[in-house]
């Protein structure tokens, strides 16, 4: 290994001579961003030498292999990590620290990688960073987006979505790797025809194609030499397939591959755009896997025993037909034996409930597009039937089927097609049986299985709350670094006053360093001996920002109204970017910066009451504003979020939950205790019962609830906005469209659950010692605790072996 990192001295002469060679420049002379790309140039020529022996090892050792197939991952910001996983920060910041340079501002040069959008893609990035930890061979497979999802923008009150260039300064971690590249075709002619001897064969004439490129970027783990490759693919024009006198409209469809994640779908080229882009990444991804494995061994038969799939939701399941389609037309294999290998192989995660978000493609479109995979579809329909029938279950075929109303339902696709469907969280698994996928829970119920979320403590607590960790480490020892189980000693302390007050002011440091941030990019001032309350997600109907941002309305009426009404001072922070073509959820965040607008300039009512919207939710903003939370608000309608990963994260770093019984809060008060988080509303089985009973009126609660009056009459009465119809969406939902996430049936609940937070916090050492034990037992929410229940259960993935090289 080279010796870049081996002493400060070493550091710092290496680092001269990188900016020397790779600009042409003095130290002294290099511009940051320089010093930046040359910093990240030394990392990732310090990690090729790992990258190389962890090749080396998976053929060594035949291991198998795990891909994971997602549209998104979100990184988040790398240098420190990987600088830290490396264990070589102390030296690169104190060298830098001698040559003038504080790390935090090279740091900070670095743009998150726009590779996602939420909770889906940072559970993919967890999931890479444990797999590597974890010294398994698990390697990342999607697009090279050039733009990220979008920048987002408060401009009077509303959002306003700015490019994303993430690539401005290149990407100084990946690798262009050309001569791997793949053909992707689409379209066209199929010329299918069976021979003399009842062979199949087909030519497929496309009417597109294009070349995906690989850029391989390497995942560093923690203290390892396991270092793993997330592959993204580039779309280039491939110059064989340039129709004549078309080079313009040809480039455009090239570059359209790969401009951001999930392009608009509201029209058919839009939803046509996404599908090509999931075909894109499914072609290459599994034509790598198999030119991969036939370098070791001689042929495809072993397959599922070297290397497993799992399909990050449906936007891969594609990789089911093109499988079969490389395996039979390829290489010649017949259906049955090509099935085998595939479902031996592929597993499925679903990651939602909610019926929009499970994928349908118009079965034209498919046809069109993809000739030869939908034959193949039509083909496991036709087979997935007889099935059905065979075993007596014919009357259940139709709620299972993938070709009906016209659409390619790619659920159910991938449910016939793998070995293992998961949940994310145990309620959300069960949901799954016992309601959206129950037919097939009866029909293939050994394929069933949940594996709770988790989240990498490295990243959520190690890197991005120094402070807390410092402590961790002083009064548990470091073990809880490589085995997050032993936070749990901190149990033994949560009733000391001494670990108690040291903790309040680590949590004071942080909401200093937030507060600090917020002044400065936000120019709101905030009060630290506040109560800290925070939501940050994805805005979404079901998520429910309304329920909170009503209950503030409600304290700010309630205050201006009764001068006797007080409330213990308590800033509110959100932050969540809305999809840009969501109407109801882009007036939410209007609703909210109106609402703070009034609120924060209210000279009489501001000390006890702040809201805080901050922009552009991102990895980075994430990592400022989680650590410095007192409260979590995890609000969801009980049965609709999968799992939810933030709840963790605010969990570990202290904050004290207030929820519903949905996702995985349930196994977060599970570990807790009733008495350590503040569960509050309807249940699932509430829910369940109005939505079938048809028995839910909201004009109910607003005739009996003053406080639910005097909220929802707000939004048309001119106290935040002088435009009687401005939130007009926002009052028809509920009020016209009967309240589908029951925010109104909620409300009183929350109110009085809010109430109850409030005296707590008062009880200063009685939260405190709440907040610590929520952190000894987040360790169980570890995405190491996760992937090692993947590995175990549906991968079969064993960890590498690097002899005694590797601290245990
Ligand atoms: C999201 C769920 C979350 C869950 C993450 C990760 C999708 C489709 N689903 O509840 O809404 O935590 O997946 O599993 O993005």
């Amino acid at each position: 290994m080279n010796d870049y990192f081996s002493s400060k001295e070493n550091f710092k002469r290496a680092y001269k001579d990188e900016i020397s060679h790779s600009f042409g420049r003095n130290f002294e002379e290099a511009h940051p961003e320089e010093k930046y790309v040359a910093l990240g140039k030394m990392i990732t020529d310090y990690v090729n030498e790992n990258w190389r022996e962890t090749k080396n090892a998976v053929k060594e050792q035949r291991a198998k292999q795990l891909y994971y197939f997602s549209m998104e991952f979100l990184l988040g910001r790398l240098m420190t990590n990987n600088l830290m996983n490396l264990g070589v920060y102390d030296v690169v910041r104190d060298g830098l620290e001698e040559l003038g340079i504080n790390i935090h501002d090279v740091e900070m040069m670095e743009q998150d990688p726009g590779l996602g959008n939420g909770g889906l893609g940072r559970l993919a990035a967890c999931f890479l960073d444990s797999l590597a930890s974890l010294n398994l061979p698990g390697n990342g497979n999607c697009i090279r987006y050039h733009y990220g999802l979008f920048r987002q923008e408060i401009v009077n009150c509303q959002q306003v979505e700015k490019p994303d260039c993430w690539l401005k300064l290149g990407n100084v971690w990946e690798v262009w790797k050309p001569y791997h590249a793949v053909r992707v075709k689409f379209g066209g002619q199929l010329n299918a025809y069976m021979d003399n001897n009842g062979k199949f064969h087909s030519a497929h004439v496309p009417d597109f194609a294009v070349k995906a490129v690989p850029y391989d970027m390497p995942v560093v783990g923690y203290h390892t030499t396991t270092t793993n490759t997330l592959r993204l693919w580039d779309a280039e024009l491939d110059e064989e397939s340039v129709p004549g006198g078309q080079l313009t409209k040809y480039l455009n469809d090239v570059s359209e591959l790969t401009v951001n994640v999930y392009p608009d779908d509201s029209t058919n080229e839009g939803k046509e755009l996404r599908l090509r882009q999931q075909y894109f990444f499914v072609c290459a991804g599994v034509d790598q896997i198999i030119r991969t494995h036939l370098l070791e061994y001689p042929t495809l038969d072993n397959l599922g025993e070297k290397v497993a799939i799992q399909l990050n939701d449906t936007h891969p399941v594609l990789v089911i037909p093109e499988l079969m389609r490389v395996l039979m037309d390829d290489y010649d294999y017949s259906w049955d034996h090509a099935w085998a290998i595939v479902k031996e192989t592929v597993a499925y995660t679903n990651h939602t409930v909610m019926a929009e978000a499970m994928e349908k493609w118009d079965q034209k479109m498919v046809r069109r597009l993809l000739p030869r995979v939908y034959m193949i579809i039509e083909e496991i329909e036709r087979r997935f039937r007889y099935e059905v029938n065979h075993a007596g279950r014919g009357n259940d075929f139709y709620q299972m089927s993938i070709l009906k109303d016209n659409q390619v339902h790619m659920a159910n696709l991938a449910v016939v097609g793998s070995h293992s469907v998961n949940g994310v969280a145990k309620l959300h698994s069960q949901i799954l049986v016992d309601d959206v996928l129950s037919t097939f829970a009866s029909f293939y119920p050994e394929k069933f299985n949940n594996k709770t979320n988790g989240i990498t403590h490295r990243r959520w607590l190690v890197y991005s709350n120094p402070q807390l960790t410092h402590l961790l480490e002083k009064t548990i020892g470091d073990g809880f670094i490589k085995h997050p189980e032993e936070l749990s000693r901190l149990m033994d302390y949560v009733d000391n006053p001494e670990v108690q007050n040291e903790f309040m002011q680590v949590k004071r440091e942080r909401k200093e360093i937030l507060a600090a941030w917020v002044k400065e990019n936000l120019g709101i001032e905030v009060n630290v001996d506040s109560i800290f309350d925070c939501q940050s997600k994805r805005l979404h109907a079901y998520k429910r920002q309304l329920l909170n941002i009503f209950h503030i309305i409600y304290l700010y009426l309630k205050m201006k109204q009764d001068p006797g009404f007080r409330i213990y001072p308590r800033t509110f922070f959100f932050s969540a970017k809305a999809a840009p073509s969501y109407n109801l959820a882009k007036e939410i965040i209007k609703l909210i910066n109106m609402v703070a607008e009034k609120v924060n300039n209210d000279p009489e009512i501001s000390q006890y009451l702040k809201v805080v919207f901050i922009p552009n939710y991102s990895v980075s903003i994430a990592e400022l504003l989680i650590n410095a939370a007192d409260v979590s608000e995890q609000i969801s309608t009980a049965g609709k979020e999968a799992s939810g990963t933030g709840n963790m994260k605010y969990m570990m770093n202290g904050a004290l939950t207030i929820g519903t019984l949905d996702g995985a809060n349930v196994e977060i008060v599970e570990q807790v205790g009733y008495e350590n988080a503040k569960i509050f509303g309807l249940r699932v089985e509430d829910v369940n019962i109005m939505r079938r009973e048809n028995s839910y009126d909201v004009w109910s609660y607003y005739n009996s609830d003053s406080r639910i009056r005097m909220v929802v009459e707000s939004l048309r009465n001119g106290t935040f906005s002088s435009n009687p119809n401005e939130f007009q969406l926002i009052y028809n939902d509920l009020m016209l469209n009967r309240d589908e996430f029951f925010v109104l049936a909620d409300f009183a609940a929350y109110c009085k659950a809010q109430e109850d937070v409030q005296s707590w916090y008062e009880n200063r050492p009685a939260w405190a010692r709440a907040m610590l034990i929520n952190i000894a037992k987040s360790g169980y929410f570890s995405s190491d605790r996760t992937i090692q229940e993947y590995a175990d259960h549906i991968w079969g993935l064993k960890p590498l072996d690097f002899d005694s090289k590797d601290e245990k």
